[in-house]
């Protein structure tokens, strides 16, 4: 019988073959693709999450996690579209203008994933016209902004302008980067920092009103 503790303790281990099989078993036995998703995927991302936070795991073991996941939502998500399972809500993400940092960013991006949230990646160098025409089209809830370098960082404030006067009033701004401070997105405006991956994903989830 399916066995989603087991599932989510294959998340963590990255045991993808576990995780992916596990997946295709419980669907077989009927489980709610929402609940395989919650239950089982989420919750193991959740608890790595957790761990990375406390340093208790580190970056590799995050992105074997995130890969084992990745494996069952290849088989999960045409499912949950079906049955009309909602994802938490919609993050578009990138990296600043000039910023050709990413493997920051494609972490935060793996582990909204992992949170639930449906991700858009614009990938690096991204103009703030780019991080408008995005939240347009994807409808975003959030648009979660990185950088690393300090000659960067203001070009977190041009997006933030930008999206203001584009109208886009309800769409979250949260920031990050190793030189970002919750001192810096108070001043220029943004609606929340996160200093890691992990808390990114609480932050997401505040925004969404679904902590
Ligand atoms: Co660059 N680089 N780099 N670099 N690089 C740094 C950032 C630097 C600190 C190195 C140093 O001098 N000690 C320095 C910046 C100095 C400064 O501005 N104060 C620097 C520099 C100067 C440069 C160049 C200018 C070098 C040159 O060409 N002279 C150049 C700039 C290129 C450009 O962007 N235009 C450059 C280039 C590169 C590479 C291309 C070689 C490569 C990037 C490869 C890639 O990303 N695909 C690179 C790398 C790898 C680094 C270091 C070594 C590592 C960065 C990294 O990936 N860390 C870095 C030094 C260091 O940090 N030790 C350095 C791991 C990653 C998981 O952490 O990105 O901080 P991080 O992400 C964390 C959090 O910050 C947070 O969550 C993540 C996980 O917990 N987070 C967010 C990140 N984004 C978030 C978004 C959120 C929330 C949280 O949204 C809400």
């Amino acid at each position: 019988m399916a066995d989603l503790k087991a599932m989510a303790q294959a998340v963590e281990r990255g045991d993808r073959n576990a995780v992916v099989q596990a997946t295709q078993q419980a669907l077989d036995e009927g489980v709610a693709p929402g609940t395989i998703l919650n239950d089982g995927l989420i919750a193991g991302m959740s608890s790595i999450g957790a761990k990375f936070r406390n340093n208790e795991v580190f970056i590799p073991e995050v992105l074997i996690a995130a890969r084992a996941m990745a494996g069952a939502m290849d088989i999960l998500e045409p499912k949950l579209v079906e049955t009309g399972v909602q994802p938490r809500g919609k993050v578009v993400i990138g990296t600043v203008k000039q910023d050709l940092h990413d493997i920051g960013k494609n972490l935060v991006a793996m582990m909204l994933k992992g949170g639930g949230f449906r991700v858009t990646d614009l990938g690096v160098d991204v103009a703030p016209a780019r991080f408008v025409e995005a939240a347009k089209n994807e409808q975003t809830q959030i648009l979660a902004l990185s950088a690393l370098l300090t000659t960067t960082m203001p070009n977190m404030k041009e997006v933030i302008q930008a999206v203001r006067a584009g109208g886009l009033d309800g769409v979250k701004i949260i920031i990050g980067g190793a030189p970002v401070t919750q001192a810096f997105a108070d001043e220029i405006g943004a609606d929340g920092y996160a200093p890691d991956a992990g808390s990114a994903v609480d932050l997401a989830m505040d925004m969404v009103g679904a902590a």
